[in-house]
């Protein structure tokens, strides 16, 4: 049989690494990274591989499926289509377009037929209740960019392959594969990163991160502000601001300086596990290294303080002189824009949500709010719910209470491809055709990455007849539901017409058939400075002071400072994919990951053994799991993986349901949120652990 081989991105992680898929025919038979692909160099990790699970997994969806009672039915695509129609439209004239909530997840990003063609559907639903992952993942990077830059996606990016120290918090790259630092290879570009210089990691895991850092602190969960206050407190004893190259268009720095100088930091010890002197050496460090870059993710937004932190990060970055500058954190100039005209520039406060109040974003609600939402009667009750690529009820706070919720609503429409333990309560689920069937653009990861690259992906195999692309999916749902509700849908064109679209808006110079021509995408070079010309902010200038980050900073100077007592985080592996690739039988084989991880001091100090099974309680809930001892935790801390939890009545993951592991996000409280933007604490959660 010939083997043709065919190229595109993976579309499973923010790395994007090229593949060199081989067919059989139209069979898929072996994945293997594209060496010639001039950014990922031919790195896969595992998941890539799994993509011949997903593919021929069948649990995965291909036809529209209705549930009555507990019975799925498949049908066809206009009726599935006029149905999701009638009853949102239905819905709607009944009790308002706040009835309507939509909920989208992770894997939006990574289908252009998703990401850019949602817009059109959210806005014809006319509902402020929308909802997304980005609010249990990084809304404090956004939110502070949006603040200080005028826009939430000028999001300076670490110049990993030229900067000669990294101080890194909260991030895990070498499991999660790089994150707003789309670094395919990461660890080579680490490794690469530490012999020509430093790199320093907080994280209260010694994590496989740690394993090739230069050096490693534990840190106690949810006490980065106050390292970083310290830190740049002691990065002002150093020597003065570089700021020069910032001139005129820097506002604001003196006032931060001071606010920040305010804080006192004489029990930095104490609060964070770090002592005094480890900070004035790291501080003086950063400053003498030729460039330097602070950089923090996952760890340090999703927690209390995680937009101080971002903020505090920047002003790292301004005081060194690193923002905007080759080696430091620099802005893409991506081939299609997600900044300038036209974009989405990350407003605030528009609108807040019905129960608690908490301030819209960037067009969206905290979906910490969701369940609430949901539960709370009176107007504006959401009573209808859309998901789009995502699973709640594993990956935001309280699950195990949205779904109760989600039993109860009137009409529950899923576009997804497994029945699982979110989209098993839909009424209606709408499975869009395999990815490598479809035209995809990485807008997000091409703009997040840490070099200028650009590539086209091209569909490398034919889909069936009776299946639907996504943007189609999403196309004629806007057509049905305009036609229930009597008004006009204007239907967005296929992909490649919207991709090359994008690519005129730019100012790359590269146009579609200039990307036809390189299957394996596209080098452009090295980041560039380019923020100060491309502000967004009212004044033109970087906004280093925004009156509500100065707000916030007296609200922890007066914080309870106590981080005593036992301490959840989560945890990455290579082989995960938040809570959806559990199905794939390469990615779940050999050795048990779902465990709670404790330092033996602290099993000890609870008469638990190594191995016992525990329940773990926090305010709002409680699981039962196995523990294992680990000198790889800081003492005070346990650690557990998120994204388990397949054991659900209905859930059609056949290999899924046999792991064992349960929701981290049983225990995680929605009442726990970011005091700024809403996004959710789901790190440094009060438990107490005990023998089951
Ligand atoms: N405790 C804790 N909770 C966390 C995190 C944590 O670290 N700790 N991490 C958070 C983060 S960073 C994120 S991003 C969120 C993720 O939260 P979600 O996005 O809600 O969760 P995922 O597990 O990524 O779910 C992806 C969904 O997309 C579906 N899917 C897969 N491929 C496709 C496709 O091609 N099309 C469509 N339509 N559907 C598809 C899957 O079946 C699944 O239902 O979880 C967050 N939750
Ligand atoms: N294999 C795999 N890769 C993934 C994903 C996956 O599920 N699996 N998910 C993808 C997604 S959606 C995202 S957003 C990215 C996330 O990518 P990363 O941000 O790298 O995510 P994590 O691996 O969760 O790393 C967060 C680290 O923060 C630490 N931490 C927890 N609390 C604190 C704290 O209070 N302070 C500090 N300093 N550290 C803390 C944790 O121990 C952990 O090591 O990964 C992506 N890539
Ligand atoms: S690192 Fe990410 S993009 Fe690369 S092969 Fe793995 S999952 Fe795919
Ligand atoms: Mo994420």
């Amino acid at each position: 049989m010939p083997r043709t081989f065919r190229f595109r991105a993976c579309p499973l992680c923010e790395a994007i690494c090229g593949l060199e898929l081989q067919f059989e025919d139209d069979r898929l038979v072996a994945i293997r990274g594209d060496g010639a692909d001039p950014f990922s160099h031919g790195h896969i990790c595992p998941k890539g591989n799994a993509i011949l699970d997903l593919e021929s997994d069948p649990d995965r969806l291909t036809r529209p499926m209705r549930r009555i009672g507990v019975e799925w039915q498949a049908i066809g695509w206009d009726e599935a289509f006029a149905f999701a129609g009638e009853r949102l439209a239905a819905i709607q004239a009944e009790h308002g377009a706040s009835a309507v909530a939509a909920y989208l997840g992770n894997p939006n990003v990574h289908h252009f037929g998703h990401i850019a063609y949602l817009p059109a559907l959210l806005r014809s639903l006319r509902t402020p209740n929308v909802f997304s992952a980005s609010s249990v993942d990084q809304w404090p990077h956004q939110f502070v960019c949006a603040l200080m830059y005028g826009h939430q996606f000028l999001l300076p990016i670490p110049d990993i392959d030229r900067t000669d120290y990294f101080l890194m918090l909260g991030a895990n790259p070498v499991a999660s594969n790089g994150s707003l630092m789309t670094a395919p290879g990461v660890a080579k570009r680490l490794k690469a990163l530490t012999a020509r210089g430093k790199l320093v990691l907080l994280d209260p895991r010694r994590t496989e991160t740690a394993e090739i850092a230069s050096e490693h602190h534990f840190i106690r969960p949810g006490s980065d502000a106050w390292f970083l206050v310290a830190f740049v407190q002691a990065l002002a004893r150093k020597g003065p601001a570089r700021i020069a190259a910032y001139g005129e268009r820097l506002s604001g720095f003196e006032a931060a300086l001071a606010a920040v100088q305010e804080i006192d930091c004489a029990d930095i010890e104490a609060q964070t596990g770090i002592s005094a002197t480890a900070i004035e050496r790291l501080a003086g460090e950063f400053m003498a290294a030729p460039s330097a870059v602070a950089y923090g993710r996952m760890g340090v937004s999703t927690q209390a303080h995680g937009t101080l932190c971002q903020w505090l990060l920047q002003l790292a970055n301004l005081y060194s002189g690193n923002l905007d500058r080759e080696g430091g954190a620099l802005v893409n100039e991506s081939a299609i824009p997600v900044t300038g005209p036209g974009t989405s520039r990350g407003q605030r406060g528009r609108w807040r949500s019905r129960v608690r109040g908490l301030p819209e974003f960037a067009g969206e609600l905290p979906v910490a709010a969701l369940t609430e939402e949901m539960t709370t009667p009176g107007q504006g009750q959401v009573r209808a719910l859309l998901t789009c690529a995502g699973n709640p009820v594993l990956s935001t706070p309280d699950g195990r209470e949205l779904a109760q919720a989600m039993g109860k609503l009137e009409f529950y429409l899923a576009i997804d491809v497994y029945i699982n333990e979110t989209t098993r309560h839909a009424d209606l689920i709408l499975p869009p055709a395999s990815p490598l069937s479809q035209y995809h653009y990485d807008v997000i990861f091409n703009a997040f990455a840490v070099r200028r690259v650009a590539r086209l992906n091209v569909p490398v195999r034919e889909r069936a007849a009776d299946e639907r692309a996504d943007w189609e999916i999403i196309n004629g749902l806007g057509a049905a539901f305009a036609a229930a509700t009597g008004k006009s849908w204007q239907a967005l064109p296929p992909p490649r017409e919207l991709i090359a679209a994008g690519l005129a808006q730019g100012g790359s110079g590269l146009d579609i058939a200039a990307l036809e021509l390189a299957p394996h995408g596209l080098d452009l070079g090295p980041l560039r400075p380019s923020l100060l010309a491309r502000l967004e902010t009212a004044s033109g200038k970087i906004e280093a002071a925004p009156p509500e980050l100065l707000a916030e900073l007296c609200s922890l100077a007066i914080a309870d400072r106590k981080t005593t007592g036992l301490r959840l985080i989560g945890r990455r592996d290579v082989r995960s994919n938040n809570s959806w690739m559990h199905n794939a039988p390469r990615l779940v084989k050999g050795k048990a990951r779902h465990q709670l991880l404790m330092h033996p001091d602290d099993l000890a100090a609870r008469r638990i053994l190594d191995g016992a099974r525990v329940r773990v309680r926090s305010r709002t809930g409680e699981l039962v799991t196995e523990v294992v001892a680990s000198d790889e935790m800081m003492p005070g801390v346990a650690c557990l993986p998120h994204g388990f939890g397949h054991g659900y009545d209905g859930v059609q993951l056949a290999r899924a349901r046999q792991l064992v592991g349960e929701s981290y996000n049983d225990l995680t409280d929605p009442l726990a949120v970011d005091a700024l933007c809403g996004n959710a604490a789901l790190n440094g959660l009060p438990v107490e652990v005990e023998p089951a």
